[in-house]
């Protein structure tokens, strides 16, 4: 959809949101697999999650305040855990003791507020057994057992998607992650993937659903078929600083993200905030190669993104207001 994404490159700025039951443990979103957590213990993370700061419109104004116009939500991270009410997993928001869809408030504030809302959602799952995890490189340590069954787990995916883009509004993009889980070590130049994805599959599903929907896949390889955006992890287009960026810039609009501090998830011992001046070098740096910048905050587990966030957040606005174009 030509129009959808010339639009996209015209919004420019966004923020990212990394946040879920792996807030808790405030040690970034990797947690799981870094503390070789088994899916046994880290389940029992659902009984004590109460995000009671929570407040959809906090988070949209941040997002205002800075002038970026759309978000990018965690729906589902590496651990699985689905953020909304979905009706094809138990392993979900609604059965923490908070109990509420907080997709759902965040999408009717984010319509509120004319924010634009778009979605990550992760390929790699630590938590089912039947995602492929013999092939997998990450998530060895969760004692899954079982055998792996990648139709079902396809099929699992679809039926997420389809309710992502059925119940939520429009969705401005689906912000796929892990393809990387299932290619040899990163650093080398070989990234074929050891199993076949169906990407054509899921994404015209997608584009089936809601048409101006912009795909992107931070598999680190050059866009495919149905692909819309094309993005580059902590990584300026067309360089590599960050060591997995081998992919060319394509003719797609271009994405770059990187983070507040310099973890995506809350992180507690994690103060290596970015000065506003920072933010901004960033936003030029991005600009200046007619990429987007998708700058993340992790809020904390009760919700509230931290004023470290929405103070530097608000300056980069404020610069934005006087050196900006409207
Ligand atoms: C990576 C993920 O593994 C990180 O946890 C984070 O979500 C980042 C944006 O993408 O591939």
């Amino acid at each position: 959809n030509i129009a959808a994404r010339q639009q996209y490159q015209v919004d420019k700025f966004g923020m990212f949101i990394h946040w879920g039951l792996s807030s808790m443990l405030a040690d970034g979103e990797w947690v799981m697999n870094n503390r070789n957590i088994k899916v046994v213990d880290y389940t029992r993370l659902l009984r004590a999650f109460n995000p009671v700061d929570f407040n959809a419109a906090q988070w949209v104004a941040t997002a205002k305040n800075a002038g970026m116009k759309y978000i990018v939500f965690i729906t589902r991270h590496h651990d699985g855990y689905s953020n909304w009410d979905t009706k094809y997993s138990d392993w979900k928001i609604t059965n923490t003791p908070y109990g509420k869809d907080v997709l759902k408030m965040l999408a009717e504030e984010c319509k509120k507020q004319g924010i634009k809302l778009g979605l990550y959602y992760s390929l790699l799952d630590w938590y089912r057994t039947d995602y492929p995890r013999e092939t997998g490189r990450t998530g060895q340590g969760t004692g899954r057992t079982g055998k792996s069954d990648y139709a079902s787990y396809l099929q699992f995916m679809k039926n997420q998607l389809t309710e992502l883009l059925t119940n939520y509004g429009d969705i401005m993009c689906i912000w796929f992650d892990g393809h990387w889980d299932q290619t040899n070590p990163e650093g080398q130049a070989d990234r074929s993937s050891r199993i076949d994805w169906k990407y054509d599959e899921i994404y015209s599903l997608i584009h089936k659903l809601q048409p101006q929907c912009m795909i992107g896949n931070n598999h680190h390889l050059s866009p495919i078929d149905g692909e819309d955006f094309q993005m580059f992890e902590r990584d300026l287009p067309g360089e590599n600083k960050s060591g997995l960026s081998f992919q060319k810039a394509s003719a797609l609009p271009l994405e770059t993200c990187e983070t507040t501090n310099g973890a995506w998830g809350y992180n507690i011992t994690d103060r290596n905030y970015k000065s506003v001046k920072q933010v901004v070098q960033l936003l030029v740096g991005a600009a200046g190669r007619d990429a987007n910048l998708l700058l993340n905050v992790g809020p904390m587990p009760t919700g509230l993104i931290q004023s470290e966030f929405t103070d530097t957040l608000a300056g980069a606005g404020k610069w934005l207001q006087q050196y900006g174009e409207s």
